[in-house]
């Protein structure tokens, strides 16, 4: 048995970011080294997301227990993975897959595969005295790059209890030299964000992501709310900073295939959606919209790509679901031009590696993604900073569980010699 070797599993039920339990583990290795890591989750999960195995269990935190997960762990992947090699990442993660038996991961659980085979690499660099980001730059054959960070900063949605139609309005630095400086850029328009809220006479209490929920009645009033933070921090837009948008629209299509805008009562087609985000685009610096469409409107993406593709980063959450079949579709038809990367939705940390070499690979950019129910892990910051991919988004700049991210990417900036990506990162950056 070498050092690698699994000697025993534990998973527990922990709580996320919104008081929910969610799934961590601890892997202990032959040598003594032990790894530690949860998994987070989504609000607005799209459809196509390997299964977060949840209880049921309506006298328990309302169905939302893991019991079922943590036992999976403790039961049917411990005996599994016993004496493995925990250095063999790639030969772990298979070996849920096929235990598991299925596509989406549905009989074990994404929460459950995930959790493990995130310890499962903090283990191995707990016994060799390895930086993560280092050991997951080894296992993507990339060169560490800090990402550009893109921060919520004005929330809708799901994440706001539907105070806005659309999820996120988000600040991204394009100026800043190092990854320090565009934090504290988006320190400045959080801060900047706060004020304007209270002098517009608009709450200021937080968001799921830590973002504000304005309640705006219209897409183009968020806009302008996000136009006069910039102002007031004293930031040029479109040049020192730009803003990104999660429309997050299939949490607003219905059957028919229309776009239900609550808060402005009125009820979209496909076509209108596209000129209603074109619009915000030539009115606004807007440099990335995500999730303009639902997750099963391909022919619609399609003329949205064709129509902002060469003048904005379209990128696609929902629609991929980090899923190899779902972006080779997307790169095959020319949909979109970017992937949102959240390990969660895969349920392994070679696939989720293997997503974004997939996306590279196809000329597309690649974000690693929080979810807005988030816990203190930072793992996330580190497979981003290893894997090259680019770019990250985070909540924003408020609680603890999403800071740490933020503060784990300025640990990596003092102790490691990787570079900035900046704002070259962004598919189609405007010139
Ligand atoms: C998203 C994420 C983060 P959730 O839609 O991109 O903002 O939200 O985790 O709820 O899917
Ligand atoms: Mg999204």
């Amino acid at each position: 048995m070498t050092g690698d070797a699994i000697r025993r599993l534990h998973a527990r039920e922990i709580l996320d970011s919104r008081g929910r339990p969610t799934v961590e583990v601890d892997v202990e290795l032959a040598s003594g080294a032990v790894g530690r890591a949860s998994v987070p989750s989504g609000a607005s999960t799209g459809a196509y997301e390997a299964h977060e195995l949840r209880d049921r269990d309506p006298n328990r935190y309302a169905g939302l227990g893991v019991r079922n997960a943590v036992r999976n762990v403790n039961g049917e992947i411990a005996t599994a993975l016993q004496h493995l090699d925990a250095g063999e990442q790639r030969r772990l993660d298979d070996a849920m897959r096929e235990l598991d038996g299925t596509p989406q991961l549905r009989r074990l659980g994404a929460n459950a595969t995930l959790a493990v085979s995130l310890a499962a690499c903090r283990a191995v660099t707990a016994s060799r005295g390895q930086p993560l980001y280092e050991r997951i730059a080894e296992l993507s054959g990339a060169r560490p790059l800090l990402p550009l960070p893109m921060t919520n900063i004005l929330s809708g949605g799901l994440h706001a209890g539907r105070g806005m139609d659309v999820q996120d309005f988000l600040a991204i630095p394009l100026r800043a030299a190092s990854i320090g400086e565009a934090i504290h850029v988006l320190a400045r328009v959080r801060s900047a964000a706060s004020d304007v809220m209270r002098a517009n006479g608009l709450p200021t209490l937080l968001a799921d992501e830590g973002g504000l929920s304005p309640g705006c009645g219209s897409g183009r009033a968020a806009l302008e709310l996000m136009m006069q933070t910039f102002d007031h921090a004293d930031l040029r837009a479109g040049e020192d900073v730009a803003i990104a948008i999660d429309v997050a629209a299939s949490t607003f299509r219905n059957d028919a295939g229309e776009y239900r805008l609550a808060r402005e009562a009125r009820v979209l087609s496909a076509d209108e959606m596209i000129d209603m985000v074109a619009t915000w685009a030539d009115a606004f610096p807007v440099v990335s919209i995500e999730d303009a469409l639902g997750d099963e409107a391909w022919p619609d993406w399609r003329r949205l790509t064709a129509r902002l593709g060469d003048g904005v980063q379209l990128v696609g959450d929902d629609l991929f679901a980090t899923n190899p079949q779902r972006v080779a579709q997307g790169i095959r038809d020319g949909v979109g031009n970017a992937v949102l990367v959240k390990p969660n939705q895969n349920g392994t940390l070679t696939g989720t590696l293997d997503v974004i070499a997939q996306a590279k690979a196809g000329g597309y950019a690649t974000i690693v993604s929080a979810r807005s129910g988030e816990t203190e892990d930072t793992f996330m910051s580190d497979l981003a900073v290893g894997s090259s991919a680019g770019q990250i988004k985070i909540g924003s700049l408020r609680t603890s569980n999403t800071v740490g991210k933020y503060n784990q990417l300025l640990r990596i900036e003092e102790s490691s010699r990787a570079a900035y990506a900046g704002a070259a990162a962004l598919r189609k950056s405007r010139g």
